[in-house]
């Protein structure tokens, strides 16, 4: 499989004010700008045309494209975000999304879903059950990708805050594991780089077209990757990681 495009939007002024479960301070614009930039710069790297959305200072994390839409090969969902505050990013992905894609789906209320509960294996979908997918929009999902033939099924967890806060897929059947998914009884088939508790912020890293971008400052989580075969992209990703943001949640990729 290969991405052509992926569509980021640029950090607004109020990112300091984004949601966060984290104690490491607010992020600082400026550095998040040029933390966003080098990422704009990494996917493109790996061969992809980049569509970059204007800031959108209505909401604070509106930089975390990820969690409003799951692009597929036949269509798109967009999505319904479990936290109030995140609801109206929906619409001004829509109307990118619609350039690209002649089928739109959507989740309904009361049905909730982020996209970073999303984890795509080969050509399967695991629909995360977090506090912000709850289990009707794992439902109406689950009904919209079988219209599509699309193979699917949930994973229930516990302690992270997206499914791909700890769990993420580099092709040729290896799969980043960290905490409650390194046991996790639905991932046990699959050849396991499992990251221990002090690096788990990157397990968060993402796949494309060859390469793998992960999060700097986590050598041995880069090391592991680079051992598995693939070629790794580091960025620097500190002012995101205090907002719970990590390398997938950045970018809607096609
Ligand atoms: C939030 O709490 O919604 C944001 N501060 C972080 C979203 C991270 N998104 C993702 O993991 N897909």
């Amino acid at each position: 499989m290969s991405f052509q495009r992926a569509i980021v939007r640029l950090p607004c002024k109020n990112i300091s004010k984004a949601l966060s479960s984290s104690d490491q301070g607010k992020p600082n614009y400026s550095k998040a700008l040029d933390q966003h930039r080098q990422y704009v710069e990494a996917l493109r790297q790996c061969g992809l045309e980049v569509i970059v959305l204007e800031a959108d200072d209505h909401y604070p994390d509106s930089t975390f494209v990820e969690d409003t839409a799951l692009l597929t090969p036949y269509c798109a969902v967009m999505t319904r975000p479990g936290a109030l505050s995140r609801q109206g990013e929906v619409s001004a992905i829509e109307q990118i999304v619609e350039r690209y894609f002649q089928k739109i789906e959507h989740i309904q209320s009361p049905g909730s879903l982020d996209g970073g509960d999303i984890l795509k294996v080969e050509d399967h979908y695991y629909i995360g059950l977090s506090r912000r997918t709850n289990p009707e929009g794992a439902h109406q999902i689950i009904s919209i990708l079988k219209r599509y033939d699309l193979p699917c099924s949930t994973v229930h967890f516990r302690e992270m805050l997206h499914l791909k806060s700890g769990v993420a897929y580099l092709e040729k059947g290896y799969l980043v594991t960290a905490g409650e998914f390194i046991e996790h009884p639905q991932f046990q088939e699959f050849k396991q780089i499992k990251i221990g508790q002090s690096e788990s912020y990157a397990a968060n890293c993402l796949w494309l077209n060859g390469k793998v971008l992960v999060a700097a400052g986590y050598p041995r989580v880069s090391e592991a990757i680079r051992k598995a075969g693939f070629e790794v992209i580091e960025l620097n990703m500190s002012e995101f990681r205090k907002i719970d943001g990590g390398l997938s949640c950045l970018s809607l990729r096609f």
